[in-house]
């Protein structure tokens, strides 16, 4: 897991510590919220990751693109931002009714437009309240696990993945396992696709590392 702010930032003196250094990266954010507001009670938190990663010049916000939004919990704030930001959304309804192969070729080429490579954000409360209970916010009517596997698979067979995150899984809240059950077969699925399409096991530095960024990793990789 990386930290995407730490990961983009755009400062050629930090490029050793940066490894994708002038690239561009598109964002494919899997969740039921928008978390696009500045703050919540005053404060930066969980639900404002991607107001604060689309000022990263890095991360253009046009390339911002949010799966399985909706439900009640989608602040105006937060939407008010991605109108301002002409970020991409496609609602749980938008997936079903324009289909998964659609929903994918919407969001590569929106996250694709101009960028090097794609972070993978996923946030478990995407997939259906019924489906994943151990998490903070569990939101109802969101995407069946197959629809959300799918989605995931095909995107990473078609792009060049920089990372994956996986968040808001909470054990404590969880039944049997299932919450964790489902975020570690995102991880195992979003692995063998990275297998699949020859991204894993690198042979060689991808193009969207920088070339002077980490070369201690160089030797790894030859
Ligand atoms: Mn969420």
């Amino acid at each position: 897991m990386f930290n995407l702010e730490s990961f983009c930032k755009n400062s050629v003196s930090q490029i050793n510590q940066n490894p994708l250094g002038d690239k561009k990266v598109g964002i494919i954010h899997f969740d039921r919220h928008v978390d696009t507001q500045e703050t919540d009670l005053d404060e930066r938190m969980h639900t404002c990751p991607w107001f604060h990663a689309t000022n990263i010049k890095n991360a253009p916000p046009q390339n911002l693109v949010q799966l399985g939004i909706g439900g009640w919990q989608v602040p105006r704030q937060g939407v008010k931002v991605c109108r301002e930001r002409a970020t991409n959304i496609l609602t749980v309804t938008d997936i079903v009714e324009r289909g998964i192969d659609a929903a994918v070729d919407f969001a590569l080429e929106r996250a694709l437009d101009g960028t090097d490579c794609v972070w993978i954000s996923f946030d478990i409360d995407c997939i259906d309240a019924g489906f994943v209970p151990g998490t903070g916010w569990p939101e109802p009517g969101g995407l069946l696990p197959r629809e959300a596997l799918a989605l995931l698979g095909k995107i990473v067979q078609r792009a060049p993945v920089c990372g994956l995150e996986v968040v808001e899984v909470s054990p404590p809240y969880d039944i049997s396992d299932m919450t964790a059950l489902m975020a570690t077969r995102v991880i195992c699925d979003t692995m063998a696709h990275l297998v699949l399409s020859g991204q894993l096991p690198r042979k060689e530095k991808p193009y969207y590392i920088h070339p002077e960024a980490q070369p201690e990793l160089v030797a790894e990789w030859r």
